[in-house]
């Protein structure tokens, strides 16, 4: 898929520390934690901590406005010379925070051009803020996709909320898993970076992640990042008594994938929402607001 991207694309691929194994050596990212509503249930989370796609479960991230987000992308930007990257990424989902992630992005623009924006969300309501993605000039987008089968699906989805209704059982994945792709698809042919993240879920979409994997690929997603499940403290899944994978299924499943010829990301460190600093790095604290004063 990588002959098919812009050497312009590939440019910006290799300055963010997520899309590019070599870049996270030496370029470091900053998550702004001001999303904190989410639109869906997955079983492995539990609404105290953050959000676990795209970060670790049991952590609380502190929400900032949009206006405190500024201040500190600001302050960070002056002082950490290899930030390339800011994303926005929960604690819920930034979606269903819209206008508090797009105005924070627009702040975020006006004061440090040159840091490229990245966005992760679970996809729901992707298809409504394409327009806005584009304009703003967002590069980067991450879409958590775990299945692509409403039957795999409702085992890890119980319920989505859309617009005023609520959703449950097996058409709650249904909608949930068709805005995903529909998402990807229309990022994709305005030429968006799409990553997708898959949690590896063992006995629920072990065997079927080579699938997702096709399927994003063929509506082209540049990047597939499968990361191991980690049951949040209080979830179904921890009532279930389920267990995350051992490194090797998941060593072993990234190779599955990455024969088939989509590019597989293996650095993920599952960042907090608020994560400061290079992959694996976390200088947060170094950036607190009232350090930043
Ligand atoms: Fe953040 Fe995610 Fe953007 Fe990276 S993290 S919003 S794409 S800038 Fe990266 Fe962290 Fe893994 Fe995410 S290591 S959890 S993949
Ligand atoms: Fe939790 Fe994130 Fe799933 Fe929402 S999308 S339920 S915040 S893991």
């Amino acid at each position: 898929a990588s002959s098919c991207i812009s050497s312009e694309a590939q440019e910006e691929l290799s300055r963010h520390p997520c899309y590019s194994e070599e870049a996270h050596r030496f370029f470091a990212r900053m998550h702004l934690p001001v999303a904190p509503a989410c639109n869906i249930q997955c079983h492995y989370c539990n609404r105290k901590f953050d959000c676990v796609n795209e970060s670790r479960p049991g952590v609380v991230s502190e929400v900032l406005t949009p206006e405190q987000a500024e201040h500190k992308v600001k302050g960070v930007a002056a002082q950490l010379m290899q930030l390339s990257v800011v994303g926005i990424a929960g604690p819920g989902d930034p979606l269903a925070n819209a206008e508090k992630t797009f105005d924070t992005f627009r702040r975020v623009k006006q004061q440090v051009p040159d840091v490229a924006l990245c966005l992760s969300t679970n996809g729901l309501t992707l298809y409504r803020h394409v327009e806005q993605i584009v304009a703003l000039g967002i590069r980067h987008v991450t879409i958590t996709i775990n299945a692509i089968d409403p039957e795999v699906g409702r085992d890890i989805y119980p319920w989505i909320y859309d617009e005023g209704v609520r959703y449950e059982g097996k058409a709650a994945a249904e909608l949930l898993i068709c805005r995903q792709l529909q998402g990807l698809e229309l990022l994709a042919q305005r030429g968006i970076l799409v990553k997708v993240n898959s949690i590896l879920i063992p006995g629920i979409n072990d065997h079927h992640l080579p699938a997702v994997s096709e399927r994003i690929k063929k509506l082209g997603a540049v990047l597939h990042n499968v990361t191991p499940l980690i049951i949040a403290p209080g979830s179904q899944y921890e009532q279930n008594g389920r267990k995350a994978p051992r490194p090797k299924e998941l060593y072993q499943l990234q190779e599955v994938l990455g024969r088939d010829g989509m590019k597989v990301m293996r650095h993920c460190r599952q960042c907090r929402a608020d994560a400061i600093g290079l992959l694996g790095q976390d200088r947060n604290q170094d950036f607190t607001l009232d350090k930043l004063e």
